[in-house]
């Protein structure tokens, strides 16, 4: 009689141990260990493509490691960088999204990192640095006025060290992050580096001083980064919760595709808000008799709850993903 098999998956799951992404790199990644031990992990086939804030079940493999399987995750948060390839980063409490009094920031562009963490349920948050710049800074906070309406946290803070003011909003902005898995997103030059290197002073995270003074665009950041904040974990008493922050280069070319058109306004706090009120229930709110959107656009005769920018990012964004083949 046969002996029966030994079940070779049994045995191997016995040398699988739990592991965070906490960076990637092409194809490959960093993965840390419970106890704190970081090592190169690579996906075992295309099914295994991880991005950081994944748990994954790995394998030692020499002294790399090879990850075995994914773990489900909470959300995805999808975008794509300037040099066209996709990063993601997973299991986020929220979006932090860092703009600046200078330069000056796309409503487009803020609109869409909104969309996308909308679309996934992840709370984003607004910061807008450099309020050290009086001038420009309330001009751009002025501009943030429909975000405030429509229920965003928007932060003032200044993370210059050099050029101190009486409240630079940091303690405020840390009482949000505390405790959380939050991703920084912003385009260049709104002091993410800045943000990273005050809040992990080990980080050591390039600012647009130092990259500017190698001369060189080849020492930005390239990849998305876990950083653990321990200054802002929660005590014993609230669960010891840890604070991470990710660091995510690029803003552009954000990557919506993954939102279907009829979706997007209810990605958009301020339109979501009049759904269902419209005449025709496919309505698109951008030219419809009845339309419940559309009677809330403020004119000049009428001060309604949309704003004319916001409804048009709405009407560019609905005919873009209108475009992609689904
Ligand atoms: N005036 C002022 N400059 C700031 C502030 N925060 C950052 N900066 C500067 O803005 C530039 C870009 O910052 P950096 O952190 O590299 O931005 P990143 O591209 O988003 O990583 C650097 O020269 C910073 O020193 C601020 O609150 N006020
Ligand atoms: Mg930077
Ligand atoms: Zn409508």
């Amino acid at each position: 009689m046969n002996k029966p098999k030994a079940r070779p998956v049994l045995s191997q799951a016995k040398d699988l141990e739990p592991g965070l992404v906490v960076a990637t790199y092409g194809r490959h990644c960093l993965v840390e260990t419970p106890e704190g031990r970081r090592l190169i992990c690579h996906p075992r086939g295309k099914k295994n493509q991880v991005v950081v804030g994944d748990q994954v079940l790995w394998q030692i493999a020499g002294d790399e490691g090879s990850i075995e399987k994914l773990q489900d995750r909470r959300n995805l948060f999808y975008r794509q960088d300037e040099i066209r390839t996709k990063s993601f980063a997973s299991n986020l409490d929220r979006v932090l999204i860092l703009i600046a009094a200078d330069p000056e920031y796309s409503e487009s562009q803020l609109s869409r990192a909104l969309v996308a963490a909308e679309a996934e349920r992840i709370k984003p948050i607004i910061a807008l640095n450099k309020s050290d710049l009086s001038q420009p800074f309330a001009q751009a906070w002025e501009r943030l006025a429909p975000y405030r309406a429509m229920g965003y946290s928007v932060m003032p803070i200044s993370l210059s060290p050099r050029s101190p003011v009486t409240d630079d909003g940091v303690t405020a902005l840390c009482s949000h992050l505390q405790g959380l898995t939050t991703l920084v997103l912003g385009p260049s030059g709104s002091g993410k580096s800045t943000l990273i290197n005050r809040l992990v002073p080990d980080a050591l995270v390039e600012t647009g001083e130092i990259s500017l003074a190698l001369n060189s665009g080849k020492h930005t950041t390239t990849s998305t980064r876990w950083y653990w904040v321990p200054a802002l974990d929660g005590s014993a008493e609230d669960g010891a919760a840890r604070t991470a922050l990710i660091d995510s280069p690029g803003f552009q070319e954000f990557g919506l595709h993954h939102i279907e058109p009829t979706r997007l306004a209810d990605c958009m706090p301020d339109l979501r808000k009049h759904l269902g009120g419209c005449k025709f229930y496919n309505c698109t709110h951008l030219h419809e008799p009845g339309c419940a959107v559309l009677a809330q656009v403020e004119t000049a005769e009428h001060p309604g709850s949309i704003s004319v920018r916001r409804h048009r990012i709405y009407a560019q964004l609905f005919e873009e993903l209108g475009q992609q083949r689904w």
